[in-house]
């Protein structure tokens, strides 16, 4: 009895008194590991200096980052990076591989007098920068000068560290595409919740994003539709279309703008070059890798195509190497994604050369010819460095050993690769698809389908409890991920994105045991206020 009113008193204090202090104050998303409310503020004035012990590299560039975010508020950049010392200066950023608060880990330490930010690696430093920002008024997203410069950021102490080390967003670029200006500011606001993996889906049947100077025509004819698909393609029979052109791809040189945007925000930039099919935009370039003598055409509507690149002709290895050569001079992410899924394998059926290459590698038939297929990729990224991942259709007729698997069809295939050694990324349809529909009303803009409300992003767990616990460690993390067949705006993104993102950054970042659905909730009501700020649409819940 006794132990009941005290766990009621507890929970009470939790999520009652104690969390509305704490949902004003630290309206934090992801929900760090441990934090210490404090009373008072630490208030930062044009005169406030930012210091690190390390001068030069990536904590100085931290520090300019800090002053920046700071500064579009505070009127001026006054801030100086003296280093050497760890204790002069108003708000310092202490990076000693000696500690051990775990990687990408930070203790934030708010006091009247000073910030401190203390990190083993670079990374962490940056989440602690993230996670003040969040502490600070909303304003700051703004950069616009304050009448009375001042900011004055709450007293607490935080020791933060991600569950998961795999924390990531896709974003379908293929189908609809979304300008430069945008990802970049979709990438700042999946680092200000702590994602590290932007998962860049660049080709599809609908379009070939990614500019690749060998192979000319993917520019000119891949990257363009004749038309789209007006309203559902699966209700609306007979299809009507725009009659508008659409497509368009980004250049080498946008792309490696994006990067190392990016990169300043530790997020990995994964490029996904789908095969062995969904590919009938490239062939509509290149159909003499096709199995089939005819006119293909990049799709212009959605669905899944027969288009699949023929697996018994060289020439097909010898352009996806030549591709792949030019995507790693551009990506510098060791894991290299190589799509695998919804494979058409009917053609590689009635194709000579594919039957040929099938009896000459001893293989079963078509399923065991994807692997082989898949195999032979991920033995050219290997030789050069990389490591291939894929949708979890690449585990079936065997994988080859060093691959990740991405289990988008369910969590079945994530357990499965699990179970065979192979690390995995949990991204199940019915927790992690935000193209789906996020609410009920008849208001929602028109979604491919399913539907993944806030509340059941909240609550994904990413460890099945049927794996083993000795596999437990094969799952790196989650990602959602954004089709864009239906969603042809970046106002649109924003909209399918957020706040469902916020409930996977914590699904991500936070241990379980530190959620509430409740508390994410008011906390996310404060939270909001910076995407207001950054002028970022969002669904309202
Ligand atoms: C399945 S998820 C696909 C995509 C579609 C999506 C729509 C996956 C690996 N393939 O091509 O866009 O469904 O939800």
């Amino acid at each position: 009895m006794l132990v009941f009113i005290l766990l009621t008193i507890l929970s009470f204090l939790n999520n009652g008194i104690l969390a509305d202090y704490s949902v004003e104050r630290y309206p934090l998303i992801p929900q760090p590991a441990e934090l210490v409310a404090r009373d008072g503020f630490f208030i930062i004035t044009p005169a406030t200096e930012i210091n690190s012990n390390i001068l030069d590299g990536e904590t100085c560039k931290l520090v300019y980052y800090l002053a920046s975010i700071l500064s579009g508020s505070l009127g001026r950049p006054c801030f100086l990076n003296r280093g050497g010392s760890s204790d002069t200066g108003n708000i310092n950023i202490v990076i000693d591989n000696k500690i051990n608060i775990g990687n990408e880990g930070y203790e934030l330490n708010i006091t009247p007098e000073a910030i401190k930010i203390l990190a083993q690696d670079t990374a962490g430093a940056f989440y602690a920068i993230q996670t003040l920002r969040q502490l600070l008024p909303a304003s700051i997203e703004k950069c616009m000068p304050l009448a009375k410069p001042i900011l004055k950021v709450p007293c607490g102490n935080i020791k933060d560290s991600p569950r998961f080390k795999y924390r990531g967003l896709m974003l379908d670029t293929a189908r609809h595409m979304f300008s430069v200006e945008f990802i970049k500011k979709f990438i700042d606001v999946l680092a200000a919740y702590k994602f590290n993996t932007f998962h860049w889906h660049l080709t599809d049947d609908q379009g070939w994003r990614i500019e690749i100077k060998r192979y000319p025509l993917l520019q000119s004819i891949a990257a363009f539709r004749k038309q789209t698909i007006v309203g559902h393609g699966r209700y609306n029979y007979p299809y009507m279309y725009d009659r508008k052109r659409y497509g368009g791809y980004y250049s080498q040189e946008e792309i490696k703008e994006i990067v190392a945007f990016a990169k300043e925000r530790y997020i990995t930039v994964i490029p996904e070059i789908e095969f062995p099919g969904h590919c009938s935009a490239a062939l509509a370039a290149y159909p003499q890798i096709g199995c089939i003598n005819t006119q293909y055409e990049t799709a212009i509507r959605w669905g899944i195509f027969p288009a699949t690149y023929c697996a018994g002709n060289e020439e097909t290895f010898q352009f996806a190497e030549n591709l792949l050569r030019e995507v790693m001079q551009l990506f510098p992410s060791t894991l290299i994604h190589i799509g695998g899924d919804e494979v058409q394998k009917n053609c590689w059926k009635n194709c000579s050369l594919c039957q040929k290459r099938i009896q000459q590698e001893g293989l079963t038939g078509e399923e065991q010819l994807k692997s082989y297929f898949i195999k032979r990729i991920e033995k050219f990224l290997n030789a050069n460095g990389r490591t291939i991942i894929g949708w979890d259709e690449i585990l079936e007729g065997g994988l080859a050993s060093n691959a990740t698997v991405m289990s988008w069809r369910g969590m079945q295939g994530g357990i499965k690769a699990a179970n065979l050694g192979h690390t995995v990324i949990m991204t199940p349809m019915e927790y992690a698809y935000f193209d789906f529909y996020q609410s009920k009303e008849t208001t929602e803009p028109l979604a491919i389908g399913g539907y993944v409300p806030l509340s059941k992003v909240y609550e994904f767990e990413p460890i099945p409890t049927e794996l083993s616990s000795e596999n437990v460690h094969y799952i790196l993390g989650v990602q959602a991920n954004l089709w864009t067949e239906y969603i042809p705006t970046s106002e649109h993104v924003c909209y399918m994105a957020f706040p469902r993102a916020c409930a996977l950054a914590e699904v991500a970042w936070s241990m379980p045991e530190r959620k509430s659905y409740d508390f994410f909730k008011r906390r996310l009501q404060v939270n909001l206020e910076h995407l207001k700020a950054l002028a970022i649409n969002y669904a309202s819940y």
